[in-house]
């Protein structure tokens, strides 16, 4: 479904007087404190994220899943969707593939069509947490990591299949994320199992071509409880110098336990040079996958605070993967995206605003007070009107939500697609 540029138009006349008022008069305070408001707005209009093709549909919980009606059942119909997001925000212009879930039949065709939507193809995924039909080997107890040879030499093939595919379709990345560790205490030995792992991800490092990445995701418990293999950042990293250059840790903000303090984690890692993928979600209490910014939007504005100074001062760091890892249950997934890619544009626009010379200064004079009133002078500015406008100077709409609703894409979808259509790989 395409949504003609007509009807973006004609949607944004709605809106357009009174988003230019409260534009004016925050473009005109944030100049008369000295901030460059179209730089601010560039960097914003330029700023994509990646939306993960098993975020299209209703994901569920171990006890239940509630269907929307007009799932996208193919790699196409995934496309088409992300296309919608981001023909209305003008920021979702990547697709992350999960193999085998996504592999492409006509590999022309899909390029054309995610062309047309003016979508790349991201970081592919490889995917070792369960098993796939007529497979020889079972993950039950890890891939990588595995005691028998077999099954790590199945989960090392899986994933050099993974880029090859990644290959054709003009990805430059891979992301591992393991499940692999230990229920119970004695299960598993921990140095045989990272010293496999390290191992098996040197072998899929050596097929990586010369311009790809290779990220290294943690995560601390679940589906394991125990011990993870890859539990946390330092062994992502420990992991990836292993490999080589090439090889880099990705952040996914749900991967914590609580409390962590993310944005240093993020400050070290940009500091190294090892910081290539970062994961968007929310979470209370563990790997939630809830909206971007729906519980926790001061942690995230802090946290893009240290992804903007990284991005200003660690030129050794390469640009970033971004990607929406989330999931959607009580909510429209596609709305639920908008909004978390409303939430991303939010906290980074906040972090442009941090007046970087006189926290400085604050800093070198120990002046704590001053330190906290400017990262909350610029997280307390109401910063949507900048993030409208990069829209709409993009040719996105003004107001997404209400578009979506206004254009009743839901409905439009179901009618396309029937009411019991499911997302591959849900
Ligand atoms: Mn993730």
């Amino acid at each position: 479904m395409i949504i003609e540029q007509s009807q973006i138009q004609d949607n944004n006349k709605k809106d357009i007087t009174k988003h230019k008022e409260s534009f004016d008069f925050l473009a005109n305070t944030l100049s008369n404190s000295g901030r460059n408001v179209d730089a601010i707005i560039a960097k914003l209009a330029d700023f994509q994220v990646a939306i993960p093709s098993w975020a299209l549909g209703a994901g569920g919980t171990r006890f239940g899943r509630f269907s929307y009606g007009g799932e996208p059942s193919s790699l196409e119909e995934k496309i088409d969707d992300i296309g919608i997001i981001h023909q209305l925000t003008q920021t979702a212009g990547a697709i992350s593939l999960h193999i085998p879930w996504d592999i492409p039949k006509d590999y022309k065709a899909i390029k054309e069509l995610a062309s047309s939507h003016n979508i790349i193809f991201d970081a592919v995924n490889s995917n070792t947490f369960q098993d796939q039909a007529n497979a020889k080997e079972s993950y039950k107890f890890g891939s990588l990591s595995n005691v028998s040879n077999a099954v790590r030499d199945q989960a090392i093939e899986h994933n050099i299949e993974v880029i090859d595919i990644g290959e054709k379709l003009g990805s430059k990345s891979i992301t591992v994320w393991l499940a692999d560790g230990s229920n119970f205490p004695g299960q598993n030995n921990f140095q045989l199992a990272l010293q496999n792992t390290q191992n098996s991800l040197k072998k899929i490092y050596k097929k990586l071509p010369d311009d790809w990445k290779m990220f290294i995701e943690y995560k601390p418990y679940e589906p394991n409880f125990y011990s993870t293999v890859i539990r946390d950042w330092g062994t992502s990293l420990l992991l990836a110098n292993g490999c080589g250059d090439k090889a880099y840790t990705l952040v996914d903000l749900g991967h914590h336990l609580p409390n962590t303090n993310i944005e240093q984690i993020v400050a070290t890692l940009m500091m190294q040079g090892k910081l290539g993928g970062f994961h968007f979600n929310d979470s209370k209490y563990g790997d939630d996958d809830l909206t971007v910014g729906s519980i926790k939007p001061y942690a995230l504005f802090l946290i893009f605070n240290e992804l903007v100074y990284g991005m200003e001062n660690n030129k050794n760091n390469p640009d970033l993967a971004w990607m929406i890892d989330a999931s959607h249950n009580v909510k429209d997934p596609l709305e639920d995206l908008i909004q978390s890619l409303e939430a991303i544009q939010e906290a980074y626009a906040k972090a442009l605003l941090i007046d970087r010379q006189l926290l400085k200064m604050a800093q070198q004079n120990n002046d704590v007070v001053k330190c906290q009133e400017i990262l909350q002078d610029a997280y307390r500015t109401d910063v949507r009107p900048l993030i409208k406008q990069a829209r709409y100077q993009s040719g996105g709409v003004i107001n997404p939500i209400n578009a979506y609703r206004y254009f009743d894409i839901r409905n439009k979808l179901i009618k396309e697609r029937g009411t019991t259509s499911v997302a591959t790989g849900l």
